[in-house]
């Protein structure tokens, strides 16, 4: 019988035309639906039963194997970064490492396939993508030697300084037990509680308070290892390191503003981004670079103690050696099976690379095989697909749930000699591989205790540092991000703790903080070394490539055709992305479908605006409609479709570049913006994408922020 279905369209998926390696060569995914034993099937629409109006009948195998397997189609979420993003790439050598580390993948041009996820730390999987956070920035390389994850985070430091506090930092910033809420957020009572009783964690703090923790985008963040490592060159010397991953796009935050709209109007705002960016082929690219420090029996560095994940060394004291390059090129093509599935281990090491004793990167060399054998459902998930080495595996592991291999041989174990005395270590027979080195560092004879260094007991020089390292744009972020997190705090008890630790750290920064709040700033009750300033911490000063930057262009159904094709290919030609938006949808002039509508479109959504016409209101713009109707407009704005007012105020608000073009003038004019200010202007057709690109390369117009502290 012929089956009721058409041919199905196989979907194209959202990458840039590359082979996915890691599909399951060894069980091609057909065209014809079949059970998932392979047999094929004439209907799927309908269960099997006792008649059209009956019962369904137990036999119904198809039904049962359908509902069962949806039934456990979830497995847990990751208890920390649930949420995340992935993308696959390839990482190219400089040769520059290879001096002092003899890992393959540094030597000069080797290419290694990589796959990143990034994430957050505190929501659920389902949490929106812009609350403020620590970012997770995980690399899995996949080198000849075995695999390499670099499981590093968005910010240097870290809250805690022992992996056994890492539960209690946890559970303080996860939504409160009682009601499950806040979700995603540190803006709550238990994780302020925690964190100024438990000063440690105030490094951290700042850094997540600073724009760091609202990034613009995955493409625009920096990564680092965090923990010192130690690496060993083929002349079997030693460096101790700190990794960093560079953004070639510079680094870059939202402001507060539009963190939030984000969350409501696209709460996927990173993930898209990242996916849009390299379907367009502005595909993300990093440096990965070490700091290089003396392995030395005290592992500090001008007072740094090099052990201690609470402290970074500023770039001013130690610069970062790069030693390579990552491209991120392909989507993956499907999110459980590689993004979800993907499992990270900063014990996953390959000869040349291994760990220090800093005991918060001790504790994770056993929680992250722990926390796969509950997620992925048992300990064969480095046969996944996307965690499967490409290099070849002989691990006489056996057995197992999901175990997917047919092993031959009778002999796993070792030595034996009934399978030929196969595995061979290497340098044993015919293995010439260079091992993995475990380093015979000294352990220095001391007494089993429960206690830290003397030198990790300094918790407030490093956020004073930080802080006095911003600019004023910057400072004034880091206090608001205070006063509004605290301001969110029921205890009074633990705002005014809170204040006491930044009373330690800046006394301009309390006093603001508190002014805020309405309370009194305390006086510092620890003395405090300053620390040499590192200006290199700011993300202000610079010019950057303006790379999958999205442009709003706002015209309407009677903007000539020649309008705007000229201003869409200029901002393709410029590598940026540009985005019609036209008082409801449709074609345009030219033919272009329009991307956004002022219904749907958000200032968020777009890091500049062309403005190419003025709009009168729509049907759409009326409050009942639309809430964004109901902005304020200045009485000349009348006659002008008040969500465009909207959409203006809030892009200059926000200090975004704002181009008239045409009758677009006309709109600023009317739309009470001041023309003159910096980051606005008005330009000819041919001139205004060249303008925006290079108001863009600062990121923002920075100097329209008012930096006044009154
Ligand atoms: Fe993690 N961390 N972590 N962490 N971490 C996990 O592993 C843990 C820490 C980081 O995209 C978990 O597979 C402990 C520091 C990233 O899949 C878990 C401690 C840094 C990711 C876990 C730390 C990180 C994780 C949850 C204290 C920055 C996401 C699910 C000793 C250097 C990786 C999972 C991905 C994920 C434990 C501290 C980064 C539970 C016990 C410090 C980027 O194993």
């Amino acid at each position: 019988m012929n089956s009721p279905n058409p041919k199905p369209v196989v979907p194209q998926p959202l990458q840039a035309g590359k082979a996915n390696a890691n599909a399951n060569p060894d069980h091609p995914q057909g065209s014809d639906l079949t059970t998932s034993q392979g047999a094929p099937l004439r209907d799927t629409d309908h269960s099997l039963k006792a008649g059209p109006r009956g019962p369904i009948l137990l036999q119904d195998h198809h039904l049962r194997e359908k509902i069962t397997h949806f039934d456990h189609e979830r497995i847990p979420e990751r208890v920390v970064h649930a949420r995340g993003a992935g993308a696959h790439g390839v990482f190219t050598s400089y040769g520059t490492g290879s001096r002092i580390c003899s890992a393959d993948f540094l030597a000069e041009g080797a290419t290694t396939p990589v796959f990143v996820r990034f994430s957050t730390v505190a929501g659920s999987r389902g949490s929106a993508d812009t609350v403020r956070d620590t970012r997770g920035f995980a690399t899995k390389f996949y080198t000849d030697q075995g695999v390499f994850d670099l499981v590093g985070n968005n910010i240097p430091v870290f809250f805690i300084q022992d992996g056994i506090k890492f539960p209690d930092v946890v559970h303080a910033v996860k939504p409160h037990p009682d009601l499950e809420i806040p979700q995603a957020q540190s803006a709550h009572d238990t994780f302020w509680d925690f964190v100024s009783l438990h000063t440690q964690a105030q490094a951290h703090t700042m850094w997540n308070m600073s724009d760091r923790g609202i990034p613009r985008s995955f493409r625009m963040m920096e990564g680092f290892g965090v923990h010192t490592f130690r690496m060993s060159g083929p002349d079997g010397s030693t460096s101790l390191v700190k990794f960093h991953w560079k953004p070639r796009l510079g680094v870059h935050s939202l402001v507060w503003e539009e963190a939030m709209l984000a969350n409501g109007a696209d709460p996927d705002f990173h993930r898209r981004d990242l996916a849009e960016a390299i379907k367009a082929g502005a595909f993300p690219e990093w440096e990965l670079g070490v700091q290089v420090f003396e392995d030395n029996e005290e592992q500090m560095f001008h007072g740094i103690d090099l052990l201690d994940p609470t402290k970074f060394v500023p770039e001013e004291l130690a610069p970062v050696m790069t030693v390579g390059k990552m491209v991120l090129d392909r989507n993956p093509s499907n999110y459980f099976a590689e993004t979800e599935q993907v499992a990270f281990h900063p014990g996953h090491l390959v000869p040349g690379i291994d760990v220090t004793n800093d005991p918060l990167l001790q504790v994770r060399l056993f929680s992250y095989i722990d926390t796969q054998l509950t997620r992925l459902g048992g300990p064969n998930f480095s046969q996944l697909p996307i965690n499967l080495p490409h290099a070849p595996v002989n691990d006489m592991l056996r057995d197992g749930m999901h175990q997917r291999y047919i092993h031959e041989g009778i002999a796993p174990y070792h030595p034996n000699s009934l399978d030929g005395g196969c595995p061979f270590m290497a340098g044993e027979g015919s293995n010439t591989a260079l091992p993995f080195i475990d380093v015979p560092e000294r352990v220095a004879e001391s007494v089993k205790e429960r206690a830290n260094p003397v030198s990790f007991d300094d918790h407030f020089s490093q956020p004073r540092m930080f802080y006095r390292s911003l600019s004023t744009v910057e400072q004034l972020h880091v206090q608001q991000a205070y006063a509004f997190e605290l301001g969110k705090c029921a205890s009074e008890a633990v705002r005014t703790r809170q204040l006491q630790a930044l009373a330690n750290i800046d006394a301009q920064l309390c006093a603001a903080v508190a002014r805020e709040l309405g309370l009194p700033a305390p006086e510092a009750d620890t003395e405090v070394q300053d620390a040499e300033l590192c200006p290199s911490v700011s993300q202000i000063g610079k010019n950057w490539p303006v790379d999958g930057r999205v442009v709003g262009i706002v015209v309407g159904h009677a903007t000539e055709a020649a309008v705007v094709e000229r201003l869409v290919a200029e901002t393709n030609l410029a590598g940026m992305t540009p985005l019609l938006v036209a008082p409801i949808g449709g074609a345009l002039a030219d033919g272009s479908p329009v991307d956004r509508t002022l219904l749907t479109a958000r200032s968020i959504e777009f890091d500049a605006l062309v403005v190419a016409e003025a709009l009168a209101p729509a049907p759409g713009a009326r409050v009942d409609r639309d809430t964004k109707a109901g902005a304020v407009v200045p009485p000349e704005a009348d006659g002008v479709d008040p969500r465009l007012v909207l959409l203006l105020q809030e892009a200059y608000r926000q200090s975004k570049a704002i181009v008239a073009v045409g009758q677009g003038a006309e709109v600023l004019e009317r739309s009470g913006l001041p023309a003159s200010d910096f980051g606005v202007a008005t330009a000819a057709v041919e001139e205004a994408i060249a303008g925006v690109a290079a108001l863009l390369a600062a990121h923002r117009a920075w100097a329209r922020f008012d930096t006044s502290t009154s």
